[in-house]
């Protein structure tokens, strides 16, 4: 048996079942070891960043981590991007790299490059395997750390003369270590600081979002009056009618700032003290007020969920509490684009169970509070600030989810980064809609530059504005084998955006925002 018949065997024995590539020359040998073996769906992207979005979209929703395959250090270079948004989303991702083959490297080949050195920026676990008969064993240990709470990034490089050459055999999967509890002490302190009847917040992430660590966080709520938000960007959340509607942190510096007035206490669970997305001359890097104190409930890898439900039953809180009304009910709106008017129409459309997936820049920081009361769905979002995330990480959910339906919340400027996703999804009959707000600007950087007290001159209209040639999402879209329409008005939206939902199948609509 081949280094890479043993590999993806023993990936399969791991539970490992997706695997999105773009392989070349080094990766040949793990191409034939698909086609022997069953287990292992293989799904192509036309460009890395694109399969490393896949791969964290498909483990943000299976819950698990995907098989990518990457060629050489450039090939992992072209994916660092939204690994990075996979790694700030504490994303299980196995990543194999094939390399020169172990002789060939010091002839210095083209592809050569410092391959450890480029992943190790984005990975947790990094391993070059050495030959035929550890290349098995390497890769269980890739899953392994990959699964550990609260997941990695495992990147295994594996030369081709490791990958092709025979004697090898498959090794056995490693056990993952439970997610650690938190101590009772550390619970205790929680309790008192929530019963000193001093403002306090709690701050939830990562598990603490779904379904379960909400309910709890409700319970605690409601008992101690303590405030509820995530961070401005989550990695997963559960939302709609009948969950706790929990809002985000916001993203301009001085509305966090006045969303955390006045609290004397953050909770932390699953989640780091809350911070600006960037500096700004005289505004804090910190967002809560300096008297404030950070209190670690649950670490990022702790069961948090567990340690919140203890929380609420220490307090007294009751099982069952009501849930706050969150926000008008969902309407149809009418006329050009607003963002909220938007929301509230995609709030009164959404179909149950929906998985949104937003990269939506400006167009989508309003559409969170509107859509609280839609029908239950989970929300996950760029969480790296590497903009082109949307379209493969909403391909890859939609494969990790094949009954549900996907609705990708694209802005147009970090929709350029990563298009092709669009030809995966039509490839593979995956069901997702596609919005793209076509602002045809960098609107945010428009914003930026307005509020360092700036007004665009030549060079900033050059960088920023995307209007020269207009992008034609409808025939870029189409070019990929996906079905598009344009809309310019949100009755449009509505009658187009219900159809799209009524069948199966990607669609794009282009909404053309001004
Ligand atoms: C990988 C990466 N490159 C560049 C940027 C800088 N950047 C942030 S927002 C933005 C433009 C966003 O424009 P668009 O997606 O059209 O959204 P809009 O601001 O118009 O809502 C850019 C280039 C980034 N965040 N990530």
């Amino acid at each position: 048996m081949t280094g890479a018949e043993s590999l993806i065997r023993t990936l399969i024995a791991s539970g490992v079942e997706m695997c999105f590539a773009n392989p070349g020359t080094t990766e040949i040998y793990f191409v034939t070891a698909l086609d022997k073996i069953a287990g292992m769906r293989s799904v192509l992207g036309l460009a890395e960043t694109v399969v490393t979005g896949c791969a964290d979209g498909y483990a943000r929703m299976a819950e698990k981590p995907a098989m990518t395959l990457l060629h050489c250090g450039p090939g992992f270079a072209n994916g660092i991007a939204n690994l990075h948004n996979a790694r700030r989303a504490n994303t299980p991702m196995v990543n194999i790299v094939g390399d020169q083959a172990t002789y060939h490297r010091p002839f210095d080949p083209p592809l050569t490059t410092d391959t450890e050195g480029l992943t190790r920026a984005v990975s947790h676990w990094v391993r070059t395997s050495n030959s035929a008969q550890e290349v098995a064993s390497d890769g269980a240990a890739a899953v392994q750390a990959a699964r550990t709470a609260p997941g990695q990034i495992a990147t295994l490089i594996v030369p081709a003369d490791v990958a092709w050459s025979e004697g090898s055999s498959p090794a056995l999967s490693l056990p993952v270590p439970a997610r650690p509890q938190v101590a009772p002490e550390t619970v205790q302190t929680a309790l008192r600081i929530l019963r000193s009847g001093e403002p306090a917040m709690l701050l939830l992430s990562g598990t603490a979002l779904g379904e379960e660590g909400l309910v709890a966080a409700q319970r605690i709520a409601h008992t101690t009056g303590a405030k509820l938000l995530a961070p401005t960007q989550v990695h997963r959340m559960a939302r709609g009618r009948g969950r706790p509607p929990v809002n985000r942190i916001p993203y301009p510096v001085d509305w966090a700032v006045k969303e955390l007035e006045g609290l004397k206490h953050v909770i932390l669970l699953g989640s780091r003290p809350p911070v600006g997305f960037f500096a700004y001359p005289g505004k804090p890097s910190l967002i809560a007020p300096p008297e404030c104190a950070m209190h670690v409930l649950a670490r990022p890898e702790q069961d948090a969920v567990t340690a919140l439900e203890w929380l609420a039953d220490d307090l007294g809180a009751p099982r069952s509490v009501p849930i706050p009304e969150a926000g008008p009910k969902p309407r149809f709106a009418s006329g050009r684009f607003e963002a909220e008017a938007f929301a509230s129409t995609l709030a009164a459309l959404l179909p149950e169970n929906t998985i949104i997936v937003e990269d939506a820049v400006t167009s989508g920081r309003a559409i969170f509070p509107p859509t609280f009361n839609a029908a239950p769905h989970d929300w996950i979002q760029i969480t790296g600030g590497a903009i082109g995330h949307g379209f493969p990480c909403a391909t890859g959910a939609a494969v990790a989810c094949p009954d549900r339906k996907v609705i990708c919340l694209q802005a147009d400027g970090a929709g350029m980064y990563s298009l092709q996703a669009l030809w995966t999804q039509a490839r593979e009959n995956l069901d997702v809609v596609n919005v793209v707000f076509a602002n045809r600007v960098y609107l945010i950087l428009y914003a930026e530059l307005h509020g360092a007290g700036q007004s665009p001159g030549p060079a900033s209209n050059s960088l920023f504005n995307l209007g020269r040639p207009s992008l034609d999402w409808v025939g870029l879209s189409k070019g990929m084998g996906v079905e598009a329409v344009s809309v310019e008005t949100l009755e449009n939206f509505a009658d187009v955006f219900r159809a799209a939902c009524g069948r199966r199948g990607p669609f794009l609509i282009e909404f053309k925002t001004r």
